[in-house]
């Protein structure tokens, strides 16, 4: 698909070009509001599928198209394409990807998760923790979403969480990442790092640390950030350790254009905390993971999709200029 062909469905119309959206519930005082059909995609909606959540959609031709994550039934962690002319229903491919590549040391696909899609001058990049001896973050790039081309593995084992910038960063592809340790881990930052060429990354950078409450215990890039006036905005998710366990939500930060690794605001507050049945019951209890969003330049709108409880795909909205507006209100000091 040609660059036009991806602007017609990103900017143009006013009518919100056919993303997903709700009005802000009667009553609701909150930036991000939940959409009322939630789950969007249960769990079962492929038949080897043991649970889809995680997962990330972009505009694509008339439609969208999407990576999801599918834990399939023998509890290995898939990466299934899937398209849909709404972004609410999905026709997810029963069979996970199958990436190609004529280095023999990546072929081996041991298991991935949490993918992130972003537009990039011709293409889309998928990035997804992959396993190569651990964790790392696999890339690979698609035009169709059906023939997958996979390229070097980003950064050494363990990392997780990596997101692309949609447009080069002075003259750099540029990725955000969370190194962090072969388990369940107890710590983690947000690190920008840049490469010329999609296969050597460095100028690596300190972005973004923990703090306190909702994001106390490590934080994680979510959607590809959204170029706006006032920075890159960007939703990440936050863990909180209880005596129940990790609790995930998310919030926002705004970042600076041209050196993103400098944080200009941050949320203080959560924006979205697992409180619903489908958010504190599932798997992996009382998760929202944040993965991709789908925004309508004219409209301001954005459709947030994320994670419910490691189980089903949820699906949220905001407004942009409101979410910069509380970011900017609500941010914990920064270091800039
Ligand atoms: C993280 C990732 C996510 C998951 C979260 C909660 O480490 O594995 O995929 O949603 O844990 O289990």
């Amino acid at each position: 698909m040609s660059t036009d062909e991806h602007e017609k469905n990103t900017s143009g119309s006013g009518d919100g070009h056919g993303l997903p959206w709700e009005d802000r519930p009667e009553g609701c005082v909150d930036v991000v509001w939940r959409y009322s059909a939630n789950p969007i995609i249960p769990r079962d909606a492929i038949p080897c599928a043991n649970s889809i959540f995680n997962s990330a959609v972009v505009p694509f031709g008339a439609g969208f198209a999407g990576v999801f994550r599918v834990d399939d039934k023998r509890r290995m962690q898939q990466l299934h394409a899937g398209f849909s002319a709404d972004a609410i229903g999905w026709d997810i491919n029963p069979d996970p990807i199958q990436f190609t590549t004529d280095e023999p040391e990546l072929a081996g696909f041991e298991y991935g998760y949490d993918p992130r899609v972003c537009w990039i001058d011709d293409r889309y990049y998928v990035t997804w923790c992959n396993g190569y001896h651990g964790p790392t973050i696999g890339v690979a790039w698609t035009q169709d979403f059906k023939t997958f081309h996979q390229l070097e593995n980003a950064f050494l084992p363990f990392n997780r969480n990596g997101v692309m910038f949609p447009r080069k960063i002075g003259g750099n592809f540029a990725m955000l990442s969370r190194p962090s340790d072969t388990g369940h881990t107890p710590f983690g930052d947000i690190f920008y790092s840049e490469s010329p060429d999609l296969c050597y990354w460095g100028r690596h950078r300190h972005m973004m640390g923990t703090t306190t409450g909702w994001q106390e215990t490590k934080i994680g890039a979510g959607p590809i950030p959204i170029e706006t006036s006032e920075g890159w905005l960007l939703i990440y998710h936050g863990v909180l350790a209880s005596c129940n366990g990790f609790v995930y939500s998310f919030g926002a930060a705004l970042l600076d254009l041209e050196q993103p690794w400098k944080v200009l605001y941050r949320t203080e507050p959560y924006l979205l905390a697992p409180q619903t049945l489908y958010e504190c019951v599932g798997d992996v209890p009382n998760v929202v993971f944040p993965c991709a969003a789908l925004a309508d330049p004219d409209t301001g709108r954005l459709a947030i999709y994320y994670g419910g409880a490691d189980t089903v795909t949820c699906l949220a909205f905001a407004y942009v200029d409101e979410l910069i507006a509380f970011t900017m209100n609500n941010s914990v000091p920064t270091r800039v």
